[in-house]
């Protein structure tokens, strides 16, 4: 386990100066390692487990890989080598953990206290699921879910429904989800879900299974415990069941990346991330005053697609004294970060702009 902040063993290759190691399980990216690139390196590349990832063996024979497939014309089994057979696109998309922001809610959320480094931007490269699914003869009539089943050897005399990281999301996904091989132009490494992967763009982390072992479309959600009560936003004190809202789309969202306390009196260049979630980003407004007046910040480029983020900058002239920063982004359906949080029981989903500023003393 880790100890003194080192990294465990399945992460050992990542770069411990970028990361904060909660737990073996949870490695979060430091928020003054957020870059000015679109893309997030994969060693600085944030890590959640809700299980330990299963052995590195997994990876060895990647092509070997076994993907179950039902609910559609013709289920059955298919081998990674296959799947590379049957269409490939990369798709950047932000990865973001839905507990993202969990540490600002003032009742002491239960789970990682995630400033804002549980999100990255990536790119992945596999197959369509549409495209596959198309091969496979479409899928059966009456389903309404995409039910993805991690491929971990589940803990021995548990409930497996109560442990098992089973996920649907609509079956509205189809149009952007991928089975992914490769991210950032490496065979996917096991702690982000090698050798296969479920990428739904635009959807919060949860829904990005690792390892996948079987892709089923159903007409019902899973009843795994993951599915039916966890990840579930309801007002604080109540316990999570399946009317309440599944951590699925994630909204617009921004933060500044720096600087973060500290300044020189002048000219400052401010820098921040922006995404728009399930939809495009409209544009980031920065306010030095916390929110009392806005200037539009610059898009950092290039733009790589709905589903990106964006690198911001903003100059300003900045005479000594105290600041709040924030930033506050719009999609381009015109929704804007609210500038509260919604307090919520597991300290979900977290977009407000207020919390997400940083306090800067210019000297
Ligand atoms: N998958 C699997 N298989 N397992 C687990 O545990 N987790 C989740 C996803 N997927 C899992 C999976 C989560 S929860 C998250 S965030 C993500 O993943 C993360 O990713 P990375 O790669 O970064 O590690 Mo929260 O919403």
């Amino acid at each position: 386990l880790a100890q003194d902040g080192a990294l465990p063993d399945y992460v050992g290759w990542k770069d411990p100066e970028a990361l904060i190691v909660h737990s073996a399980n949870t490695l979060e990216t430091r928020r003054d390692a957020i870059g000015r690139g679109v893309l997030t390196p994969s060693d600085q590349l944030f890590v959640r487990n809700n299980l330990p990832a299963p052995g590195n063996d997994i990876v060895a024979d990647p092509d070997g890989w076994t993907l179950d497939i039902l609910g559609a014309g013709q289920s059955g089994s298919v081998s990674l080598k296959q799947l590379k057979t049957m269409g490939v696109e990369t798709v950047v998309s932000v990865l973001q953990c839905s507990g993202n922001g969990r540490k600002f809610f003032p009742h002491g959320a239960s789970g990682t206290q995630w400033e804002v480094g549980a999100a990255g931007c990536v790119a992945w490269t596999g197959v369509p699921l549409r495209e596959v699914v198309r091969e496979l003869g479409g899928v059966m009539e009456g389903m309404n879910y995409i039910t993805a089943t991690g491929g971990e050897i589940l803990p021995e005399g548990l409930d497996p429904k109560s442990v098992m990281v089973e996920r649907s999301v609509p079956l509205a996904a189809l149009e952007q989800a991928l089975l992914a091989w490769e991210m950032n132009d490496d065979p996917l490494s096991l702690a982000h879900g090698g050798p296969l992967r479920l990428v739904v763009p635009g959807y919060f982390g949860v829904n990005n299974v690792k390892y996948v072992r079987q892709i089923a479309f159903t007409a019902e959600q899973s009843d795994a415990k993951i599915q039916s009560s966890g990840y579930r936003v309801r007002e604080v004190g109540v316990e999570g069941a399946p009317d309440q809202p599944s951590m699925w789309e994630m909204p617009v969202k921004s933060w500044i990346t720096s600087p973060l306390t500290t300044a020189a009196a002048g000219r400052t260049l401010i820098y921040g991330v922006a995404f728009g979630g399930n939809q495009a980003l409209g544009k980031v407004e920065v306010s030095l005053d916390d929110g009392g007046s806005w200037a539009e910040a610059r898009l950092l480029g290039p733009d790589l697609g709905r589903f990106a983020w964006r690198p911001f900058v903003l100059a300003a002239e900045l005479a000594p004294g105290e600041y709040r920063v924030v930033s506050r982004a719009t999609d381009a359906q015109g929704q804007a970060q609210p500038p509260e949080r919604t307090d919520n029981e597991r300290g979900y989903g977290h977009n407000g702009w207020k919390d997400h500023g940083v306090s800067l003393t210019v000297a």
